[in-house]
């Protein structure tokens, strides 16, 4: 089993998303932000595979296709389609997309549940209890009140039937001298504290079968029970690397995953069920569980009843999907609760990526080919204001770096901001336009060089978050981001030592919010 040290591959996930109905904000808000993390790892010059995919079995599926009179498989082949087609819109750069239907994944399954099986941690016995189909979650009596589950408010439903059971009280001292032992293994901290408590109350068996509907993986050997939907899609995060095929290549290459990236509300899944069945599967845990927060629509919780639920296709057609991405991990400290509004989106759209950033290159290519020409030299320090925008562009690499690493991209988009404003100071400071007149030709070219490798430098870092609008710039800047590194090309003056810039073109448009309705 290789426990990749080396660091130099990395493994992330997404959620795989329920098919039951199309994806919306939230769905796009964690695939984003996966796709900016393995982004950023590529900049980093390592292996990146990065995983996301559809959760296609369960009752919540089955039930969802009955109500529109479809078999649940036609479901999810017409629903996965959206989430593919919203991914292409989003630049989201996959390596690989798991459908739980498909026969890799029940291979691995099966594989996982016979290790299990072989190892004592499966028994048979009856599970009575509350089910909420809406989570696909078993419901402890204490948190049912009328019938509906107290945390989520949804009704539950009576189940009373033969079931395999998971021992997972025996993994309850594993897993929290695993947690305590491995700070980063939970995050952010306050999620780390809540499974912490939920792991103190003590842990019950997990019954891990159901007898009553039959849309799932079939349970090897015994095939009037279907493996529980959760136990099969958290499944995903091996069988899609091969694991349980003749070929387990990638498995061993790239488990365990160094980042699951998900909502809070899937939470207790992955830091209790999903590593407790790793340990007694016998295989390595995952090396970070990320949980962010939920998105409000305009202070209210979204629903499909108040019809208000936030749809990222006519969003990315609205505003651009460059701007899309960048309000999301810009507007919410990752981890916390967030609000959209079309105000916000606005503001930071026109404000932050048509004015500060998109002038920026605007105002320094007109400014270049109209006193000097096209082709523009190396960046030089010469005065105070050069030193002193140099020292930003130097400091900027490990301040986002540091911030990156630890998943706070608003600040590493702020500081990539701070950079990008001292561009604009610096312009009114240097006044190019009075260079021109004055006739300071030498003077003029270095400074238009030292503001193109202010956007340059900029642009090279808002790449995972903004990839489109920043291959853009470069192509401005003649010349192209594809192979682009951060430990190298990220330092002032790393870059060919003439550039052909190109007729300057806004990268972002200005924007208005929706009309009404
Ligand atoms: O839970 N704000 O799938 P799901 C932020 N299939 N993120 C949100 C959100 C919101 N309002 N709503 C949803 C499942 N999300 C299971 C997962 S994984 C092995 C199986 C995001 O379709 C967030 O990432 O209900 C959340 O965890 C995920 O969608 C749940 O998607
Ligand atoms: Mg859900």
């Amino acid at each position: 089993m290789g426990d990749n040290p080396s660091g130099s591959t990395y493994y992330l996930t997404t959620p795989i998303y329920y098919v039951n109905d199309v994806p919306h904000i939230g769905h796009a808000y964690t695939t984003v932000a996966a796709d900016a993390v393995g982004r950023y790892q590529r900049l980093l010059g390592r292996e990146v595979y990065f995983l996301t995919g559809t959760d296609e079995h369960g009752l919540k599926v089955e039930r969802s296709a009955q109500r529109q009179g479809v078999e649940p498989q036609g479901l999810a082949d017409q629903v996965v389609q959206r989430y593919q087609a919203l991914w292409d819109k989003l630049e989201i750069a996959y390596d690989d997309f798991i459908r739980t239907t498909e026969a890799r994944h029940a291979a691995g399954v099966r594989k996982l549940w016979a290790l299990l099986r072989d190892s004592d941690a499966i028994y048979k016995g009856v599970y009575e209890g509350w089910y909420n189909v809406s989570d696909e979650a078993y419901v402890p009596d204490s948190q049912v009140v009328d019938g509906c589950d107290a945390e989520t408010g949804d009704p539950l439903e009576r189940v009373q039937e033969e079931s395999y059971f998971f021992r997972l009280s025996a993994y309850q001292d594993a897993l929290v001298a695993h947690i305590r032992d491995h700070p980063e293994f939970i995050q952010p901290d306050n999620f780390r504290n809540e499974i912490l408590s939920f792991l103190d109350q003590g842990l019950r068996d997990l019954s891990i079968s159901r007898t009553t509907f039959t849309w799932g993986v079939g349970v090897p050997e015994d095939p009037d029970h279907v493996i529980y939907v959760w136990i099969d899609a958290l499944t995903n995060y091996i069988s899609a690397l091969g694991y349980g095929s003749d070929d387990e290549d990638l498995f061993q290459r790239f488990w365990p995953a160094d980042l699951h990236l998900i909502g809070k509300d899937i939470l207790r899944f992955h830091a209790v069920y999903w590593p407790a069945l790793l340990m007694a599967a016998g295989l390595p845990l995952p090396r970070q569980i990320f949980a962010h927060g939920w998105w409000t629509k305009e202070g209210q919780k979204m629903s499909k009843s108040k019809g208000n639920v936030l749809d990222p296709f006519a969003l990315a057609d609205h505003y651009g999907a460059d701007q899309l991405r960048y309000f999301l991990l810009r507007e919410v400290p990752f981890g916390q609760d967030g609000d959209f509004s079309d105000a916000a989106m606005v503001r930071r759209a026109n404000e932050e990526l048509a004015n500060d950033l998109g002038n920026l290159l605007n105002r320094t290519l007109s400014m270049q080919r109209k006193y000097v020409g096209e082709a523009v030299g190396l960046p030089a320090v010469a005065t105070d204001a050069d030193a002193d925008l140099k020292a930003q562009l130097d400091a900027l690499p490990a301040a986002y770096e540091e911030h990156m690493a630890g998943l706070r991209f608003h600040r590493a988009l702020e500081a990539v901001f701070e950079v990008v404003r001292r561009g604009n100071t610096y312009v009114d400071e240097v006044a190019p336009w009075v260079l021109n007149k004055q006739g300071e030709t030498e003077r003029l070219k270095v400074a238009l060089a030292n503001l193109l490798e202010t956007v340059r430098i900029a642009a090279l870092h808002l790449w995972p978050v903004m990839p489109v609008a920043c291959e853009r710039m470069f192509e401005q800047m003649g010349y192209a981001l594809a192979g682009a590194q951060l430990d190298r090309d990220a330092a002032w003056g790393v870059r060919p030592a003439v550039l052909h810039t190109a007729q300057p073109k806004p990268v972002f448009q200005k924007v208005e919010e929706p009309e009404e309705g």
